[in-house]
């Protein structure tokens, strides 16, 4: 054994000394001991035993053009001998960082022309907050800062992204949320639909977003935000009444609209972004993930130029930035990510090609006993697990029955993601059809597993 092999075969106990994950029980972790994986190629993703899996999660829902791209190596390795790191500070830049803004732009339908970039999704999230409250400032309303999201919303785990999310089990640690951020509904049909149409209920929780305003005047709100599909909540699909009417009360109410395209932005939906999916015009929108398809860190907000306007004419200078806003080595890796995306088609084939191929194998699970919805909107799938189809009644502890099926998939060497009670997909856009099916297949096996073991 040689020392690099020693150290491999150690790593599991270096790991429990020394290294805490995130959204971890380390206790339990330590003990189950860390799955190392060493490398990937495609769809697929290798473990230190040498256990190849299916990741149908695209790593974090991010890998959108597959692992194992060379180009992007000899991408980031061409810009990390020509200029490794320069900042974007003190009325600098650097090729990459302002080739990527206008690329981004160029596929956002003409309305949104301007990026400020960051390193994640998270301070994507943290930016536009900000920034929100600093555009009506300068427009002479200052008291417009409250912002509004949404029960089971994600938006990340800073501090804003944490308070602005709707996830009660985050903001109970570190006495979240911070104040000036208010919660609606979501529009979950399956579970809180009750005897509504989809249709009906789209509009009922929208009519939230009304409700709110009339609470705390729109006169003290700045921006009402949310995912175009909520992905860490579980793929929740809202029905089709419900993005047209949230987009007109905006428009109406004179406050800004977020659409936190972290997960639908570059491809996942068939689109570009997830508004043009569903139609509607955003004022701010933070990205992430598929913009570098995870290679590199990289994220940023997509500003209207309703706002831009704002914050070169009248703002001045906006305190705000980061180190690494713009580093020219990520900016170079997600100009490349783009480049792929465009010269394949693959945001095209996600909406005509594989995407209605894993419609069609996604929801042929929907006639399982014991899953209760089956939906998607191109490559975003999430499948709910229930005990009666008919009444749509779900599992008396939801949150122990998706992580039967996930690790019946892994031990059967398919990565799935499982929220509580509901089985989320969301694999690279470059995914075959055969691999498709080959999801389909495992996962069945994990339903029929979780079936027996509840019949038991
Ligand atoms: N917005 C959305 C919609 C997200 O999904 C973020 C913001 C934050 O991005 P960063 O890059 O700061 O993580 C996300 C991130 C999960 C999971 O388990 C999802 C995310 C992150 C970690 C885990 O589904 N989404």
């Amino acid at each position: 054994m040689n020392e690099m092999s020693k150290t491999l075969s150690n790593l599991a106990a270096i790991d429990a000394a020394h290294h805490l994950h995130p959204f971890s029980d380390m206790g339990k972790l330590n003990e189950a001991g860390t799955r190392i994986i060493e490398r990937a190629e495609g769809v697929y993703i290798f473990d230190s035993n040498g256990k190849k899996y299916l990741d149908a999660f695209a790593g974090l829902w991010c890998v959108n053009i597959g692992y194992g791209r060379k180009e992007m190596a000899e991408a980031v390795s061409r810009q990390m001998n020509e200029l490794p790191y320069y900042n974007s500070f003190f009325g600098t830049t650097t090729p990459p960082t302002t080739l990527l803004a206008q690329k981004i732009a160029s596929h956002t339908g003409g309305h949104m022309n301007h990026v400020f970039f960051t390193n994640s999704g998270s301070e994507a999230t943290d930016t536009w907050f900000r920034m929100a409250r600093v555009y009506w400032k300068a427009l002479g309303h200052p008291q417009k800062t409250k912002i509004i999201a949404r029960r089971n919303g994600y938006h990340g785990s800073t501090v804003a992204g944490a308070s602005l999310g709707g996830m009660k089990w985050m903001h109970e640690q570190g006495n979240l949320p911070i104040e000036g951020i208010a919660h609606i509904g979501q529009p979950y049909w399956y579970s809180e639909g009750g005897d509504l149409s989809p249709a009906e209920f789209g509009l009922k929780m929208a009519s939230e977003l009304e409700a709110k305003l009339d609470e705390l005047g729109e006169d003290n709100v700045a921006a009402f935000v949310a995912e175009p599909i909520q992905g860490a909540g579980g793929v929740i699909v809202p029905p089709d009444t419900y993005w047209p009417e949230i987009a007109r009360i905006c428009k109406a109410r004179n406050i800004l609209l977020v659409s936190d395209e972290v997960i639908c932005g570059f491809g996942r939906l068939g689109s570009w972004f997830g508004f043009q999916h569903f139609g509607y015009q955003p004022d701010l929108a933070p990205v992430a993930k598929g913009l570098s398809s995870g290679y590199l860190p990289i994220g940023g907000v997509l500003v209207s130029d309703r706002v831009a306007e704002v914050m070169i004419k009248e703002v001045g200078d906006f305190n705000h930035g980061f180190t690494y806003s713009g580093h020219p080595t990520c900016a170079a890796a997600a100009l490349e990510n783009i480049r792929i995306l465009e010269d394949e088609g693959l945001v095209e084939r996600v909406r005509d090609d594989i995407g209605p191929y894993f419609t069609k194998a996604w929801q042929s699970l929907a006639d399982h006993e014991i899953v209760g919805e089956a939906v998607n909107v191109g490559l975003m799938g999430g499948l709910q697990l229930a005990v009666d189809k008919t009444t749509r009644q779900r599992f008396a502890k939801p949150d122990d029955v998706g992580i039967v099926v996930r690790n019946h998939c892994l031990e059967n060497g398919l990565v799935m993601r499982a929220t509580g009670d509901r089985m989320l997909a969301s694999p690279a856009l470059t995914i075959s059809h055969s691999e498709v099916d080959r999801i389909i297949e495992t996962l069945r096996k994990g339903l029929d597993h979780l079936r027996d073991t509840v019949k038991e």
